[in-house]
């Protein structure tokens, strides 16, 4: 499947710049394309030269509301972020339309944070204005969560996030939702290593882009993973995972919860990988309310084998009963099992209901915040009436 990512603001864009570095991947170890076009928008300056792998040009890296903000971001006020957009929609839409390979492109996949101003602002109106340009083509956003900690230090963060996924999800043809609080479970220390969260959430999309690009026989699979199959799964809130199972050793590192019957190493090691990639989705969620489920098994081809694929298939229809499951399988790896799950047309997540909860009650907080703060100006500016002021004009004598 081929791709079209498009990143807003600071998070957006390097999350666009590591799914460029993904695609210098497939092509240098693999010999495939998988991204067509990889762009970054954002209203800050510094943001967009901080990137390192997307080409630098103009029509790349996308500079908005050069006068409105001075090339500083808009600082989390998501409504400017809107309106800029959509004032200079033409910007955005003249650079994808050079594109050189758009007519073999599956699809858009728009990216940004959902707490910020600038892509939390700009998301939904970027996938809409590319819906409309490129009618055949499905548009796909990816919303990044804030953590828990900036959920807590700023109401912007909530309120931006709600208006954020109301608008998007009513114009996306899916969303995909990155926690970020998610991936600090395994590791703390990555609050602070924003790179190394990026690449676990663009990682899971690598395998899933290259199976249907392969065009040696070797790597062709029995039942191949393609555009359709994605497409017909994507809708409404998703959430992505990866797992992986070593071949080297063949050890449980830790008991398991759920207890599998006796089955051969094969189907074993992909059961495992299976587990891991439930527990390691980018949010959140119970497969129970999936609506639709994709797996993709990758694995060296002496490793998988039918009734591999069979078991996992059942496995995963007894988590998800709802869901019309589609799978695959990817003769790639070596030395590993490894399964890439989509789980779509998710009916509840706690997490996107939370924000309208949350937002909700901190409508009247913000509000009288906002109150006080003008009282406070208001106070300022009587008790400051009586200073002169210094112009290039003229000096103004006291009011
Ligand atoms: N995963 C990830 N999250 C990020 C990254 N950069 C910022 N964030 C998160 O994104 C949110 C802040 O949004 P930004 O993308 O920085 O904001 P922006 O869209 O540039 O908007 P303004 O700066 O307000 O103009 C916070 O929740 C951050 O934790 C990143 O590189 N990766
Ligand atoms: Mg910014």
């Amino acid at each position: 499947m081929k791709v079209i990512v498009v990143g807003l603001g600071q998070c957006g864009g390097r999350i666009a710049d590591e799914f460029a570095r993904m695609n210098k991947r497939a092509v240098s170890e693999r010999r495939v394309l998988i991204i067509t076009g990889a762009y970054a928008v954002n209203t800050d300056e510094a943001d967009l030269t901080g990137l390192r792998t997307i080409r630098s040009d103009y029509q790349h890296r996308i500079l908005l509301g050069g006068r409105k903000t001075g090339g500083h971001g808009v600082g989390k006020i998501n409504e400017l972020g809107a309106q800029i957009a959509r004032e200079d929609t033409d910007k955005i839409v003249d650079a994808i339309r050079v594109t050189e390979r758009i007519y073999e492109t599956d699809a858009f996949l728009i990216v940004g944070s959902t707490a910020g101003g600038t892509g939390s602002g700009s998301l939904p109106i970027v996938v809409e204005i590319v819906k409309e340009r490129y009618r055949g083509k499905p548009v796909y956003a990816l919303g990044v969560l804030p953590f828990e900690h900036e959920e807590h230090a700023e109401l912007r963060s909530v309120s931006n996030t709600a208006t954020c996924l109301k608008s998007v999800y009513s114009v996306a043809d899916a969303v995909f939702l990155a926690d970020n609080q998610r991936y600090l479970r395994k590791d703390a220390s990555l609050r602070y290593n924003m790179e190394e969260i990026n690449k676990q959430i663009v990682s899971p999309f690598f395998n899933l882009l290259c199976a249907g690009e392969e065009k040696k026989r070797k790597y062709i699979g029995a039942r191949v993973v393609d555009a359709g199959d994605i497409i017909q799964t994507l809708g409404g809130w998703t959430a992505i995972g990866f797992g992986t199972s070593g071949l080297s050793l063949f050890k449980v590192p830790f008991e398991r919860k759920r207890d599998f019957r006796k089955k051969g190493t094969e189907t074993h090691k992909g059961l495992q990988a299976m587990d891991e990639a439930l527990s390691e989705l980018s949010l959140d969620c119970r497969p129970r309310d999936a609506g639709s489920a994709l797996y993709l098994l990758s694995a060296p081809s002496k490793e998988m084998n039918m009734d591999t694929i069979k078991e996992i298939g059942d496995y995963l229809k007894e988590l998800a009963p709802d869901a019309t499951i589609r799978s695959g399988d990817y003769p790639r790896e070596r030395g590993e099992v490894n399964i890439t799950l989509i789980l779509s047309q998710l009916s509840d997540i706690d997490r996107v209901k939370e924000y309208y909860y949350k937002l909700t009650d901190s409508i009247p907080v913000v509000k009288k915040r906002e109150e006080e703060v003008e009282a406070k100006l208001r106070v300022l500016e009587e008790a400051w009436a009586g200073v002169p002021v210094f112009s290039a004009k003229a000096n103004h004598p006291p009011a």
